[in-house]
């Protein structure tokens, strides 16, 4: 289904102008696809920069009277880089090419190649080869897509050690102690006479047990090293003009949504990718929640509600500088059992009411959220729960004063979202599963132990358990790419650019 007989090109930087734009072909006719580009007779030496004319024309026409011959023609000065195979990226001949980054010149240069016997890459197609080639494996091959899609430093940490093959070890040290207990049974079912003569059962299932708790430390981080490769939503929401626009644009640090005065500015859902304390989160500005019979804010107001349903994380914000009403209370009871951070705004402006306002039992006469319980906050007085730094004490629920006016309180309101969403070691931390298919493979190859375990417990025959330990294997296997199908290549590979 893959076949790697055939040369591909494309052109591997970004789409637009740049200073330099490279274009990369791989396959058996490479070397020479790049010699006819440069009208070169002499073989390119390897791993060296050969600096050459590049003419689209196969024969150049002579120009007439100054007028270029028809139709134009694109030429550069490029520079040409042959690496042999199989040292190069995808393990086969590769060439790169250096021109400057005009996307007319990098078409021209692509078009001849074509015409040269390439064929323009798919998407993903150069890692695919590498794959196919065994210069990475399936983990690795992932790595760099996450590598070259990661919009965070910590995101981009994450792919790298994969690309280094971090987990790749993880799962082969795995492999191989799930590798020896399989070895010791299937001798003791090759010589039946010897019985469990190569293996107790007991030790069998102690072996199994170490198996079980190294995926078990894998996984462990798996929740963590997803919301650093796939982000967390956050949503904004509150009663109408309690500041939420201004604060979706100050943690955006972007005018980007429409703030004014008037109550029920915002109508609909923006949506906004931000680095926030180390982690890429979408967040979501909304309109303000409140009953009215506008029918266009009726929808908004419906939107913001749905979004409260799917967000990963909700920032209530409330309005200190009036008093709260019924929308504000409706929306504190609404969100009491989500993850949440109640935002305190407009601080800069005289306080209508303090934290004890937000007693449970004042206002939400269900209780049961011990996030807004006054205890859980500064007793000092003064404004006691509004002290904005939290020291864990929080619960799950922190309350955070800030102004988005004067930006007082806007870190700490990024901490608690941080700290919220996750754990500090997540921005310390660098953890091994970022993916979901490598969590959901790991935890296949969990289950299909668990039950090796127990078919050894029964000590029936020594192939209950082998049948298990090899559905768990393949698992692994699936993980690294060693078992694969062209499904799974496609669909792994259909998400990556082309070029790379
Ligand atoms: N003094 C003061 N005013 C603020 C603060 N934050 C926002 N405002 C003002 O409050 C008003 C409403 O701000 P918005 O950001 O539009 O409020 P919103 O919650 O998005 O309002 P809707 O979209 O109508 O629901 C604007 O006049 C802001 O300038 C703050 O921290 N202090
Ligand atoms: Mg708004």
């Amino acid at each position: 289904m893959f076949s790697t007989s055939d040369t591909i090109v494309a052109i591997a930087t970004p789409s637009g102008r740049g200073g330099l734009g490279v274009i990369r072909i791989s396959g058996p006719d490479a070397a020479r696809i790049a010699c006819e580009l440069i009208a070169r007779d002499k073989p390119l030496k390897p791993r060296h920069a050969t600096f050459a004319r590049f003419s689209e024309s196969r024969q150049a026409t002579p120009s007439r009277q100054g007028m270029p011959s028809r139709p134009v023609t694109t030429g550069d000065h490029v520079v040409v880089t042959l690496f042999p195979a199989p040292s190069s990226y995808t393990g086969e001949h590769v060439v790169e090419v250096s021109a400057h980054g005009s996307p007319v010149v990098l078409s021209g240069i692509v078009r001849r190649a074509i015409e040269a016997g390439a064929r323009l890459a798919e998407p993903g197609e150069f890692t695919l080869r590498a794959f196919l080639n065994g210069k990475l494996d399936l983990i690795q091959a992932e790595a760099v897509g996450d590598l070259i899609d990661a919009v965070t430093p910590l995101q981009a940490r994450a792919a790298f050690d994969q690309l280094e093959g971090t987990l790749t070890a993880a799962i082969g040290a795995i492999e191989k102690e799930l590798f020896d207990v399989v070895a010791r049974l299937e001798a003791s079912l090759d010589f039946p006479d010897e019985g469990y003569h190569f293996v107790a059962p007991q030790e069998a299932r102690e072996s199994l047990a170490g198996v079980i708790a190294g995926i078990d430390a894998l996984l462990a981080q798996a929740a963590r090293g997803r919301l650093i490769r796939e982000g967390a939503q956050v949503a904004i929401v509150g009663a109408p003009n309690v500041g939420k626009s201004s604060l979706f644009n100050a943690l955006l640090n972007a005018n980007r949504a429409i703030v004014t005065a008037v109550p029920g500015t915002t109508r609909d859902l923006l949506t906004e990718r931000a680095d926030i304390g180390g982690l890429s989160l979408a967040l979501i500005d909304t309109a303000g929640v409140r009953e009215t019979t506008d029918i266009v804010e009726q929808e908004g107001v419906s939107r913001a509600r749905d979004t409260l349903r799917v967000a990963d994380l909700i920032l209530v914000v409330l309005d200190r500088s009036r008093a709260l009403e019924d929308d504000d209370r409706a929306l504190l009871e609404e969100t009491a059992a989500q993850p949440r951070v109640i935002v305190v705004n407009k601080c800069d402006l005289p306080a209508a009411w303090d934290a004890r306002g937000l007693h449970p039992t004042t206002h939400s006469p269900r209780g049961g959220d011990p996030g807004l319980h006054p205890t859980t906050h500064s007793p000092r007085g003064g404004d006691p729960g509004l002290t904005p730094r939290g020291d864990g004490s929080e619960g799950s629920h922190p309350i955070v004063a800030i102004s988005v006016v004067t930006g007082a309180g806007l870190d700490d309101l990024i901490a608690a979202i941080a700290r919220t969403l996750s754990t500090e070691e997540t921005l310390r931390d660098r953890p091994a599963i970022t993916n979901l298919r490598h969590k959901v493979l790991l935890e296949r190859a969990r289950a299909a132990l668990l039950q090796a375990t127990t078919a050894l417990e029964g000590s029936i025959s020594e192939e209950f358990p082998l049948l298990d330990l090899q559905e768990a294997g393949h698992a692994l296997q699936e993980i690294t790419g060693r078992r694969t199908t062209d499904d799974l290549l496609q669909h792994i590979f259909k998400n990556f650019c082309i070029g790379k």
